[in-house]
């Protein structure tokens, strides 16, 4: 591809609205300044070694989980980049309790940003991928400044859902519901250039699982047994062959996941009964990658797209990656989740 060939986050975003005829330019222009933020988010990562960034904060998050400064830096370049367009009626952040009214000094718009500023916070300090996770929904309430209905909306309403990994390279990818494209930050430029058009997470015969099997002793014997499968232990004819990779850290975990192939897992058990990672800004956004990418997600019991949220900060179990593979998650997880 020469330099004259190349397509930037902006120009694509661009494309894509003239394709909706209905467009307003309001929903792209949040795609943009998205895209911005991610900018300065991984100028700040790249510079934590350097900079004394790194380390905590000294308070905890919503979650009672400690909260590091580069998480606390993310989600204010997040909120500072949103909260006066007049694109947005309200937000939704891992790092704050209650949802965010866009502040009466600007202008409401009739968008719903959730998202999670810096997700992977443990694997900050070590020099490990981290990643920012986000998703756009419509406002429904007749609320000017939002309402808790505009933000427990089902996954399946999102207009788009994305992520940032900040790895060896800096990605954002993206989808508005016309598959989904991935873009490399060319830091000599300082643009996403398409790097990954029309994604589809390849299928079988990937080999991937990714769960944190630590917590084997934990599981229900339905996940047990699902992991017995995978690692060929089980004694059936078509199991096993599996490779496992896990990073600790969602984003990277799904970004290998989407490209690879395989089968990501954050299944509950009686310490974490819902699992841990969180549906509005983590398992939702990826469930909508992954659909539009040909795979799909599941709690275990139904889509993730599907699930009606009750809480802001509400948890679900997680699996997620190839159809075939999560139809194998659910098959276990349906069948005895005990020895008996
Ligand atoms: P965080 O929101 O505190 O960063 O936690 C979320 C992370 C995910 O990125 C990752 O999938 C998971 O926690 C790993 O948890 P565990 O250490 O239990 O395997
Ligand atoms: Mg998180």
């Amino acid at each position: 591809m020469t330099d004259t060939h190349i397509v930037t986050i902006d120009r694509h975003i661009i494309d894509e609205e003239r394709r909706k005829p209905e467009a307003s330019g309001a929903f792209s222009n949040i795609l943009t300044d998205m895209a911005l933020a991610a900018k300065v988010i991984s100028r700040q990562v790249n510079m934590a070694g350097l900079v004394d960034i790194l380390g905590r904060a000294g308070h905890r998050n919503v979650q009672g989980e400690p909260v590091q400064k580069l998480d606390v830096f993310a989600q204010d370049v997040i909120y500072r980049a949103m909260d006066h367009t007049g694109h947005l009626c309200c937000m939704v952040s891992e790092e704050v309790e209650d949802f965010i009214p866009i502040p009466d000094k600007f202008p409401a718009g009739s968008y719903v940003l959730l998202f999670d500023p810096l997700d992977g916070s443990s694997n900050i300090d070590v020099n490990v991928s981290i990643g920012t996770i986000f998703s756009i929904q419509r406002k429904v309430s007749d609320q000017e400044r939002g309402s808790l209905d505009d933000c427990l909306q089902p996954g399946r309403r999102q207009l788009a859902a994305g992520y940032v990994v900040y790895g060896s390279s800096t990605m954002l990818v993206y989808s508005t519901g016309a598959g989904v494209h991935g873009f490399t930050l060319d830091p000599s430029i300082g643009e996403f250039i398409l790097s990954h058009e029309d994604i589809r997470i390849p299928r079988s015969p990937t080999r991937y699982y990714s769960v944190n099997e630590a917590y084997y002793s934990r599981w229900n014997r339905g996940t047990q047994r699902l992991l017995d499968h995978l690692k060929g232990t089980d004694g059936s004819a078509d199991g096993g062959g599996f490779s496992a990779r896990y990073i600790g850290s969602l984003v990277a975990d799904f970004h290998r996941t989407l490209l690879r192939g395989g089968l990501f897992m954050y299944p509950s058990d009686p310490k974490q009964p819902e699992g841990k990672l969180r549906l509005l800004y983590e398992a939702s956004p990826l469930a909508f990658l992954a659909e539009q990418a040909g795979g799909r997600a599941s709690s275990g019991e139904e889509n993730i797209l599907d699930i009606q949220p009750e809480a802001l900060h509400q948890r679900t179990p997680l699996f997620i990656g190839s159809g075939e593979l999560v139809d194998l998650a659910e098959h276990y997880l349906a069948g005895p989740t005990d020895d008996g």
